[in-house]
């Protein structure tokens, strides 16, 4: 029995390079279920982060009562992490759940049934329709449906509305990984394995606190970085996080830049590879564009240079640049610190030009990771309920736009593709504006996660636009509709969702949901069956009703494009394993990593855009793209950096940044229903370094108000290990279990701080980017509520003064003696019966 609150990446499975990572399956079960009590292990996949770690759901007396990583399952080889484990079902049962719908009445809302509810919804919107067009409408949508439901709302919303106004979560969470990859390789597409970790010499981290953020993805790191011949691994990151631990215990280097100077950091870094000469000039040649111009653009940034910039020493920057450019195999890995920060698009280019420069992609061992962080926030992208056209389709390619107007039995130009999608930003802002007057949001909590709460609460609140909100739970969100809608969740529908390494994974239905709460594609379908969309044939649209009808049409949408899901049935996903797209007639069996040979998607036909100046945006034009001839190769794309919107001043002298810690899951809808979870991390806090807070006078758990322009709030501080000059503060904290308390009393959510400012490339608002000023109000009573244990702990030397976390649920954990077989693993075939010797003092 293991507490994995206290050991969150569980016993080390130590590994030589080039071996499989063997296996070990860990389970938990609710309190007083014995294994040989459960009546149905009912497979899926877990939800709680975009690692998506192949699972079975325990099943008792028609409810959820655990899970068990499956040992078969390429991506987590029978691991879970704490949220995994303790977050994936209690929220389940909750007594608080959605039952029925309600609609707002007098003010109040108030239940009602599925009739009357769906009733408002559709004469609203007819009346919209009529009165003023599909313009009105708009859909904000999530990272946490399944691939069925995002393909049946785009297409309600593209061919049966016409509205471009759809978008999800994910321009919050990975635009800027799908942006980067259409801007440097044509389409969206991850092109690195988890199984690349097996055969790097070095992992190259990016704003990415994986240790925290993809906890099982981190121990099949740790399992090797803890092994002979472990690969060195370069952290950047303001945080002192267990990765820059890491990186300091393997020799590596912990670059912490000055949060919002990203790209001064990785112009540094590209610059040294060309002064070094660590350039695969043949490679380059053959299969890049855009050599010179880079070279050009970062020709300023001399160490000397970037030191003075991003606070980083010169000599740190040297040994990271040497460490990229004479390793034989690079992994790199890169998330929110980039994503949602400053100059974002161009930051995470950045990471594919060193690795196109060195030739470092499409083999094992040297693969680029542009995580996504949501579960499902892959299928989004692809299906196009985040606005872009199904099938990594190009909205300004009239034949694109074609292939799905026949696909829909649709005229053409129902399809909106007149101009951009338009993303989650400026859907809020036409709905600020009045003229989306019909906002529908599904699985996600903008009340919260939005940055500026206090102008989202406004937009929800204001009687201009009607809101519809469906959900599990009665979100601070939902608070604020005109219509909720009771949705079923994960483990209560079938459906199938994809990872970040493209594996494709099926979640059956293990449970009913409570009431009268329905699945997300029934809902949608209701809707759509009750406006009466149509094809041209007169046949209704969408044409299916079934999950598994939902997902052979997307099959059919997939056919030919880079996302190739033709291969796939639910038939073959019914298997040990999750498998990675594209699966066709040529990979059966999936595809373990892409570009192996190496041609890229860059064809003016099949590219998903032709590109975007990376400083200003500016789109490049279909001529201009057919000019470059890229012919299936990689753009290298270079852009100067600008200073953040928001430096410090006088009144605002420090800098604010926000982010997660490892046992809550955003706005704790699910993590702070699970007992072990939510006392692991019960409430908000900031961290400040030592130097910051001594200068303030704040000691270890006081109250602190935390200002910037747009908002304060009032936390207890963590003197952490953040760099001087910067505050972090976790965003999980709303008010919805704050029993009756309303949001503009709560003070503690970190997003009334944050500003509306974008990347001008992914349209991803800057939630690591502003200032801020931190003042002690008063003595706390006791140590501030953040974890001990990852990133959130107090200095070494001061760690001592603060009780560890720990008081996780009972798990079992066990090493399989033999490990199975993985598909496509390039290690397979490699046994090691018994773990390698794991490096002294290192596990
Ligand atoms: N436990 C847990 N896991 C999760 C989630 C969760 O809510 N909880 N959410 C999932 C989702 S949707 C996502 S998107 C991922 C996010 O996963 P991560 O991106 O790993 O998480 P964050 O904490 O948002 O940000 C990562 C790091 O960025 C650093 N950072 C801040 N400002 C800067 C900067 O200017 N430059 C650089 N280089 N770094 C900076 C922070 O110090 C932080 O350690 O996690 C996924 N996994
Ligand atoms: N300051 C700051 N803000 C941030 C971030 C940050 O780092 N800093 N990170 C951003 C990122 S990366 C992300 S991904 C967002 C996340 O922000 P949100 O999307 O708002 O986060 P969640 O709490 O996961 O909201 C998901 C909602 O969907 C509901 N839900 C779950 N499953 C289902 C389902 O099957 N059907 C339906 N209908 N509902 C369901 C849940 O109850 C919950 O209310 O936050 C963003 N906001
Ligand atoms: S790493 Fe992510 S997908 Fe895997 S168990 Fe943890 S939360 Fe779930
Ligand atoms: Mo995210």
């Amino acid at each position: 029995m293991t507490d994995r609150i206290a050991d969150i990446w569980g016993e080390r499975t130590p590994h030589a390079k080039g071996t499989v990572w063997p296996a070990r399956v860990d389970l938990h079960l609710d309190e007083g279920v014995r294994e040989e009590d459960v009546e149905a292990w009912v497979p899926s996949a877990c939800v709680l982060c975009s690692n998506g770690c192949g699972c079975d759901i325990a099943v008792k007396d028609g409810r959820m009562v655990g899970v068990r990583g499956r040992a078969t399952d390429v991506v987590n080889h029978g691991r879970l992490g704490p949220k995994g484990l303790y977050g994936s079902t209690p929220w389940a049962s909750s007594p608080d759940r959605l039952r029925r719908p309600m609609v707002r009445e007098g003010g109040r809302l108030v239940e009602t049934d599925w009739e009357t509810a769906m009733g408002r919804v559709v004469q609203e919107s007819r009346r919209l329709l009529e009165e003023n067009g599909p313009l009105t409408h708009g859909f904000y949508t999530s990272g946490q449906l399944f691939l069925e439901e995002y393909y049946t709302l785009a297409v309600i919303g593209k061919a049966g509305l016409g509205t471009p106004h759809m978008d999800g979560n994910t321009r919050l969470c990975t635009a800027t990984s799908a942006a980067a990859f259409k801007e440097s390789f044509g389409a969206d597409g991850q092109p690195g394995s988890y199984t690349d970790i097996e055969h790097c010499d070095a992992i190259f981290l990016y704003g990415h606190n994986m240790a925290e953020t993809q906890t099982v993805l981190w121990a099949r790191i740790l399992d090797r970085t803890r092994a002979e011949d472990p690969p060195v691994v370069v952290c950047v990151d303001p945080r002192r996080t267990p990765v820059a631990e890491e990186a300091e215990r393997t020799g590596g280097v912990h670059l912490a830049p000055r949060v919002g100077t990203n790209l001064a950091l990785m112009n540094g870094l590209t610059r040294e590879l060309f002064e070094r000469g660590w350039i695969d000039e043949a490679w380059v040649a053959a299969h890049t564009i855009g050599v010179d111009d880079l070279r050009a653009v970062v020709e300023p940034y001399t160490p000397e240079e970037v030191a003075a910039t991003c606070g980083v020493d010169a000599g740190d920057l040297r040994r990271a640049a040497e460490i990229f450019g004479t390793s034989d195999n690079v992994l790199s890995t890169v998330l929110q610190g980039f994503y949602q920060s400053h100059q974002a698009t161009a930051s995470a280019v950045a990471v594919h030009n060193l690795h196109l420069l060195r030739g470092l992609i499409g083999r094992p061992g040297s693969g680029i990771l542009q995580m996504n962080g949501q579960p499902t926030a892959q299928n989004n992208r692809e299906c196009g309920a985040d606005g872009d056209l199904p099938g990594f389709r190009n909205w300004n390619n009239p034949r694109h736009v074609q292939e799905l107007a026949d696909l829909w039995n649709v005229d053409p130009l129902t399809i909106p593709h007149w101009a951009p999608p338009t993303n989650a930003m400026q859907i809020f802002g036409y709905a600020e504006q009045g003229s989306i007057e019909l906002l529908w949001i599904s699985a996600t909590n903008p009340a919260v996660s939005m940055p500026e709460s206090a102008r989202i609460r406004r937009i929800l609140g204001s009687d201009r636009c009607f809101v519809v909100v469906q959900d599990l739970f009665l979100t601070e969100t939902a608070q604020l509709a005109d219509v909720v809608l009771p949705a079923a969740g994960w483990g209560e529908k079938t459906g199938t969702f994809t990872n970040v390494n493209r594996t494709v994974h099926l979640s059956e239905k293990a449970v009913e949901p409570p009431g009268e709460a329905r699945s997300d594609l029934d809902i949608f379908l209701m809707y759509a069956r009750a406006m009466g969309f149509v094809d041209r044939a007169g046949d209704p649209l969408p044409s299916w009703n079934s999950p598994e009808e939902a997902f052979d049409a997307w099959r059919a949408a997939s056919a030919g494009r880079p996302v190739d899901y033709t291969g796939l049935s639910y038939d073959k996903l019914r298997g040990p394993t999750g498998i990675p797209w594209p699966v066709d007639e040529e990979a059966p069996e999936g595809t373990d990593r892409l570009y192996t040979d190496p041609v890229f998607p860059t064809d003016t036909d099949r590219c998903e855009t032709y590109g975007h100046d990376l400083v200003t945006g500016a789109a490049v034009t279909e001529q201009e793209h057919r000019a470059m001839a890229p012919n299936g190769r990689a753009f290298l794309k270079g852009a100067a950096y600008t200073p953040p919107h928001e430096e410090p001043s006088d009144d605002f002298p420090l800098l604010f940044t926000t982010g997660r810690t490892v046992y809550q899951f955003h706005t704790r809808t699910k993590t702070g229903r699970a007992r072990s979870l939510h006392e692991a991390a019960p409430d908000a806090w900031v961290e400040l370094s030592t130097t910051d807070a001594d200068a303030l006078g704040i000691s270890e758990g006081d109250v602190v108000r935390v200002e910037s322009p747009r908002g304060t709030i009032e936390v207890q501080a963590r003197i952490g290990q953040v760099m001087p000059g910067a505050v972090f503060a976790p965003f999980h904290y709303g008010s919805w279990d704050l029993d009756g308390l309303a949001p503009d009393q709560q003070h503690r959510q970190a997003n009334e701080l944050t500003m509306t400012v974008w990347d001008p490339v992914s349209k991803q608002p800057y939630f690591k980017t502003a200032a801020c000023r931190v003042t002690r109000v008063r003595a706390g009573d006791g140590p501030a509520p953040a974890p001990t244990t990852a990133a959130s702990a107090p200095p070494p030397a001061r760690r001592r003064a603060v009780p560890p976390t720990a008081g996780g649920g009972p798990t079992t954990s066990e090493v399989l003696p033999e490990t199975p077989t993985y598909p496509n693993d390039p290690a397979a075939g490699t046994s090691h019966p018994a773990p390698t010797r794991t490096i002294a003092g290192r596990s």
